[in-house]
């Protein structure tokens, strides 16, 4: 099951997210499924999957067809973290940005992840076909294409997602300890259009992840890797996340990027950012030069 959230009429409702159309979950039962996080709260208090939670509801649900609405953010996390240079390509190429390149050799092959925050419920983040940002500041600025985990408040895995960690590299580059100022401003990350259950992702760690950049209507970059590449299992970094840290009610976790465009490529006002992962679908993101 995919779940989305979308605008209708003026209003935001939670549905399934089918190729053919969108079934209303909020229209169908307002108390119950008002949105994301109450869909997993509901499901937690009553110990059942989500599948079982939605079954009843589903041959009443409406169908939308997408021309009729307009897909949001699918959930509002309380926090966005981040894990980094869990891909060799990731690690590679941090290495030929900066001077202190020996950090990125030691966290790849330590049994301690990267993990950073991204946003704490300031909302620097954005949905479907909204503007990602390069900062005014920045003249070197990637998309980085992850697999996003959802998760609860105990740190379960309630569904996958897209998420794009927009990086500043020469910030980055420049000092390591500017990394917070490389990651996190307005616009610095976007994630969506669905978020997948568990039951719809067999093998989340082999997925496909595929990256493309357009440029005034030509393909400037493309791109592609597998969750398979990832150094680290999802669980291992979950876990870290969790060691002595109280998680918010819901929380999502980039998994660290396994495609970088090469040196010379930075994302300029204009250009359209598209992360396909297979089993979740396309997040498209145009960007703007603050
Ligand atoms: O250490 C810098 C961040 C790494 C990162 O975001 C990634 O590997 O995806
Ligand atoms: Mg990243």
């Amino acid at each position: 099951m995919k779940l989305c959230t979308f605008k209708v009429s003026g209003a935001t409702h939670l549905g399934i997210y089918t190729d053919q159309y969108i079934l209303d979950l909020t229209a169908a039962d307002k108390d119950l499924f008002p949105d994301f996080r109450s869909l997993i709260r509901q499901a937690k208090r009553r110990n059942s999957s989500l599948g079982e939670l939605v079954e009843p509801v589903l041959s009443k649900a409406r169908r939308l067809t997408h021309d009729k609405v307009t897909l949001t953010l699918p959930c509002v996390p309380s926090e966005i973290w981040g894990a980094g240079v869990t891909y060799t390509r990731s690690m590679e190429a941090r290495k030929r940005e900066t001077r202190y390149g020996e950090i990125y050799d030691h966290v790849y092959s330590a049994s301690r992840p990267e993990l950073f925050l991204k946003d704490s419920g300031v909302s620097r983040y954005v949905g479907p076909d909204e503007f990602i940002c390069v900062r005014n500041d920045s003249r070197w600025t990637i998309p980085e294409p992850e697999l996003g985990l959802v998760l609860d408040g105990d740190g379960k895995i309630v569904g996958y997602t897209i998420a794009n960690d927009v990086s500043a590299r020469d910030i980055e580059g420049e000092n390591p300890l500017y990394l917070p100022q490389a990651k996190i401003y307005n616009g610095s990350c976007s994630f969506g259009p669905v978020v997948a259950t568990p039951g719809e992702i067999r093998s989340p760690e082999s997925l496909a992840i595929r990256l493309t950049i357009t440029r005034g209507g030509e393909k400037t970059f493309e791109g592609a890797t597998s969750t398979s590449a990832m150094k680290r299992r999802l669980e291992e970094i979950v876990s870290y996340l969790k060691r002595d840290n109280v998680l918010g009610e819901l929380t999502l976790l980039m998994t660290g990027t396994g495609i970088v465009p090469p040196d010379d490529f930075a994302l300029a006002d204009g250009d359209l950012v598209e992360i396909a992962i297979d089993g979740i679908g396309v997040l498209r993101n145009p960007v703007r030069k603050l």
